[in-house]
């Protein structure tokens, strides 16, 4: 397969590059962290969305390779913000193929000492479909990475299983909303009803909630009297490479 093929030899190619969308806290309005999301500009002729070429990477295991490289840049990326004062953790996809490695934690480990980067600033997005495969395993795995000092989020909370049971067994920090609650959810009193159920059930077991993919001011105001911390979205950004990250960063009169 020519995209196969291709996809081997991006790292080389030097065509992956991270994007970053900013997190922004609702209640101050300042951006506090970072998702990081992979771009590929395939043979410099234009970029191929990961919702097609992560797919392919899991199937050929060559994730492993690209997810090392993911983390990698990412806590370069940390450490030259941070040596700046720009003191914003990131956030990185995992895939099950990546979590699912025996050394994950270690690996992880030594990429954030060899960086010389405090664990604290890098946050691992994972899904729920990730963890049910071996509930145990992941749970162990969860408890190793929470006691390095590692950050981690449930991502796309409410489109997978969604055993509410899992938000009591998994050590998660936060929960990253999904957006197909946050599409129109000022319009479906269904959707809003799902919204409060879930961020008064975080409230108490201490979860931060992110908002996900909020686009309009419609969805905002519901999101912001709905007792969610943070949003991510079209509304504040897209994902910005990370020269424009800065910029949006340095705009920032309070981080002058
Ligand atoms: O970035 P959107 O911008 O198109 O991302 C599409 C999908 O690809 C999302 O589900 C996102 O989680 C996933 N994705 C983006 N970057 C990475 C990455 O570095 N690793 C993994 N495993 N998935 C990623
Ligand atoms: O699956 P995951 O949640 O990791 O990926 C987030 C995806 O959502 C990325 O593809 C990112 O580009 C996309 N995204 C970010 N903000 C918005 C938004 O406001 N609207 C839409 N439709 N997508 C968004
Ligand atoms: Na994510
Ligand atoms: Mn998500």
């Amino acid at each position: 397969l020519a995209l196969e093929a291709d996809l081997q030899k991006a790292i080389a190619r030097n065509e992956l590059q991270l994007y970053y969308q900013p997190k922004v806290c609702l209640k101050t309005g300042k951006i506090v962290g970072a998702e990081a999301l992979l771009r590929w500009n395939r043979c410099n002729n234009g970029l191929v969305s990961p919702g097609l070429f992560i797919p392919l990477a899991e199937e050929t295991g060559l994730i492993e390779t690209i997810g090392e490289w993911v983390v990698k840049t990412a806590c370069r990326q940390i450490k030259t913000w941070t040596n700046l004062g720009l003191l914003i953790p990131v956030a990185v996809n995992v895939s099950a193929y990546q979590f699912n490695q025996a050394n994950f934690c270690e690996h992880l480990m030594e990429i954030l000492n060899d960086q010389g980067v405090d664990p604290a600033y890098l946050e691992l997005e994972l899904t729920e479909s990730i963890l049910v495969k071996n509930e145990e395993l992941s749970i162990r795995k969860l408890k190793e990475l929470k006691s390095l000092g590692v950050k981690v989020s449930i991502d796309d909370f409410g489109t997978g299983y969604s055993s509410l049971n899992y938000l009591n067994k998994f050590p998660f920090d936060t929960l990253k909303l999904d957006r197909c609650f946050v599409k129109d959810v000022h319009q479906n009193p269904k959707t809003q009803a799902i919204v409060k159920a879930v961020t008064m059930m975080t409230k108490q077991l201490n979860l931060k909630v992110v908002a996900e993919g909020v686009e309009t001011a419609e969805e905002l105001a519901f999101i912001y009297d709905n007792l969610c911390h943070e949003i991510q979205g079209y509304i504040f950004s897209p994902p910005l490479t990370d020269a424009q990250f800065e910029g949006l960063l340095k705009s920032d009169p309070e981080l002058n």
